[in-house]
């Protein structure tokens, strides 16, 4: 199976991050997370990017706040799908992140989620890697149909609540 590359800017990124890792376990995907930035480690970010589909990796994520161009710097350097999250830093409260991010020039794409969206950026990786796994797909729909009866539970027990 293939595996999801992670790479953050930071490690002050590690609690949106984890969001999507403890996704990644529940599904059963195999990932690597590295802390790699775009501009105090350009080199190692690069060489992740370029080394990542002879490596195995199916779809890269990449978390990184304030003037956040790491996750447009992996995909300038690699093919494989690139998820791009933005982290909240101290000022803006990530909409910098945001735009940085999501605001890629044609060509390059970034599929961006919400500020410190970790567990979508998991669930599309995972729904990008199941076009191809039967398997995978199965335990999305599960847990799909997991979310949806939690849902309907909520709504049970609401009026009670009020
Ligand atoms: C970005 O700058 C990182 O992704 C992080 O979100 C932000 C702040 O980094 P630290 O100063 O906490 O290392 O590159």
């Amino acid at each position: 199976m293939k595996k999801v590359g992670i790479v953050m800017g930071s490690d002050s990124d590690l609690p949106v991050i984890q969001k999507a890792t403890a996704l990644l376990r529940e599904l059963e995907i195999p990932f690597e997370v590295h802390v790699y930035s775009a501009h105090r480690t350009p080199l190692q970010a690069h060489d992740f990017a370029a080394s990542a589909r002879e490596k195995g990796f199916g779809v890269l994520i990449a978390a990184a706040g304030m003037a956040a161009h790491l996750a447009g710097a992996v995909a300038a350097n690699t093919t494989l799908p690139v998820i791009g999250i933005p982290c909240k830093g101290p000022a803006l409260e990530g909409l910098d992140a945001l735009l940085s991010t999501v605001q890629m020039p044609s060509g390059i794409p970034v599929a961006t989620v919400g500020i410190g969206g970790g567990a979508n950026a998991a669930l599309l990786a995972a729904q990008i890697l199941a076009v191809e796994d039967a398997a995978l797909a199965e335990r999305l729909a599960a847990k799909r149909a997991a979310d949806t009866a939690a849902v309907l539970q909520k709504d049970a027990g609401i009026a009670e609540r009020l």
